[in-house]
């Protein structure tokens, strides 16, 4: 089999507010175990593609550093992961410029999260918001990125990235990797306890919907138990319950159970044994990864450091990129 040692995985997480138990669920354990697996991992908080929606300044350096102090505290280990803040490092900016030239208006149009966006935020239909794809392909092609996890809802911007990459490649000669979107065997896609058709998210207006990462012990607890199910009271697997599957989808994901495991250890209970029960898994997951995000927050030059470093290693990787199209394309050099 071939090995993971030199394939290179990018993962970008914006931070436009507190994670959700979804981020944390759905792609940072997945994150976690690509770094144990022996890849060559990138991860970065994606602060320019935060501002496509207007943003509080103070809230905005609030949850990037929190962002950072907190994926620390779950783990990542920057012995062995590259992990920055991508306004830190201006290549992503620059390339976004080249790319935005070999990329079409109609592969823009065609994105769902711009026609989404676009509906959400009306009164701001910005440039930025129409060409995030090209930032984004620079992001995964800066690093000469092998693979990029995705949820299956966001396979279109790896794609774009790769159509862009193999256009750049078709028209000089082999400049970028093209990158494959990966779909990771593990994790939830995980709703909101308010209404399970819809993903938990952190800008969810409905508060009782959605776990922050950082919420306490009481809030989680009190935000379960109010979770919408059903009226059957019992604990069965099935997309006839939503809220249920959702709930079973949780405790799965943090206790290593299988559905029918689930099923059986609450065969003959209802929901007020259940929803206590997912509370407690979730609180006892989240409670070691709050204690030591507490901990790297008091401590800022740490913090700093981190950022600093990670920026600067991540820097000179994306310089040899970029430098390589400015060659290609005919940018007369700085001698
Ligand atoms: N509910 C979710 N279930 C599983 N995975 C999720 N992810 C997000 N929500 C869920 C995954 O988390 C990663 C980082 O996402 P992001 O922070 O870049 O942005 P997002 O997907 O737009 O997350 P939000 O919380 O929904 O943000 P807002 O509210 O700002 O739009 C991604 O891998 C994503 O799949």
């Amino acid at each position: 089999m071939e090995s993971n040692e030199k394939k290179r995985i990018l993962s970008m997480y914006q931070c436009t507010g507190t994670f959700t138990l979804g981020n944390y669920l759905g792609a940072f354990k997945n994150a976690l175990r690509f770094q144990e697996e022996g890849y060559q991992c990138a991860y970065a908080l994606a602060d320019l593609h935060a501002i496509t929606v207007r943003q509080e300044p103070a809230q905005l350096r609030k949850y990037t550093q929190d962002a950072y102090a907190f994926l620390l505290a779950m783990g990542i280990d920057l012995s062995k992961t590259l992990f920055f803040i991508q306004s830190h490092v201006p290549q992503h900016a620059q390339l976004a410029w080249i790319l935005n030239c070999y990329t079409q208006f109609g592969e823009l149009s065609r994105m769902t999260q711009f026609k989404d966006k676009s509906a959400k935020h009306a009164d701001n239909i910005n440039a930025g918001l129409f060409t995030y794809p090209c930032l984004m392909a620079a992001d995964i092609l800066l690093y000469q990125a092998d693979f990029v996890p995705v949820g299956a809802d966001q396979k279109q911007h790896v794609e774009i990235a790769r159509d862009i990459a193999e256009r750049f490649n078709g028209i000089y000669s082999p400049t970028f990797t093209v990158p494959e979107p990966i779909i990771p065997q593990h994790g939830a896609r995980v709703m909101s306890l308010q209404d399970p058709t819809r993903k938990m998210s952190k800008s969810d207006g409905n508060n009782n919907g959605c776990i922050s990462v950082l919420d306490d012990p009481d809030t989680i607890m009190r935000k379960f138990k109010r979770a919408i199910t059903d009226s059957e009271a019992c604990v069965r697997y099935s997309d006839d319950k939503p809220g249920v599957k959702n709930l079973m989808e949780i405790y799965s994901c943090i206790t290593g159970k299988s559905m029918e495991e689930i099923e059986g250890e609450f065969a003959g209970k209802g929901y007020g044994d259940f929803k206590p029960a997912v509370a407690e898994a979730v609180i006892g997951e989240l409670r070691p990864i709050q204690e030591r995000f507490k901990e790297i927050l008091q401590d800022k030059d740490y913090l700093q450091r981190c950022c600093r470093e990670n920026a600067e290693k991540a820097g000179s990787i994306a310089q040899r990129t970029v430098s390589k199209a400015m060659k290609k394309i005919g940018f007369l050099p700085m001698k």
